[in-house]
């Protein structure tokens, strides 16, 4: 390999590893400016949304992801803040984001009839 060839190579190289780099950078940012908290969400006989509690803080913005994780929909609503995913499709993942401007103990609930006990689907965000 000639001089140019080794200079291609490395340029390359250092675009890959830069692109990389950058990428994960950008992603940490992000990550810092919005807390993520992700919610599993199950019917209850298989096991019930995961965690059952999320605690947040008072003004802080919080984006909630939720993974349905089974063969079937499941919805999400938390209704104290006007929040909802009307649907989470079997094997999907949505996500929602807003800032919780009252500090207290506020119900989330499935809005999707996935089970017998789909009514004791509901879980609690403790904001403080
Ligand atoms: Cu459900």
């Amino acid at each position: 390999m000639n001089k140019s060839e080794w200079l291609a190579i490395v340029l390359v190289v250092l675009a890959s590893v830069g692109t990389v780099f950058g990428i994960l950078a950008f992603e940490k940012h992000r990550r810092a400016k919005l807390y993520t908290v992700e919610l599993v969400a199950r019917a209850p006989e298989n096991g019930n949304w995961y965690p059952r509690t999320i605690t947040v803080l008072q003004g802080q913005p919080v984006r909630i992801l939720v993974r349905n994780i089974e063969t079937v929909s499941h919805g999400f609503a938390l209704p104290e803040f006007n929040v909802a995913i009307r649907e989470i499709k079997a094997g999907h993942v949505e996500t929602v984001s807003f800032t919780p401007d009252k500090r207290g103990h506020f119900p989330w609930l499935c809005t999707v009839w996935c089970s017998d006990r789909h009514p004791e689907m509901t879980g609690t965000l403790i904001v403080q």
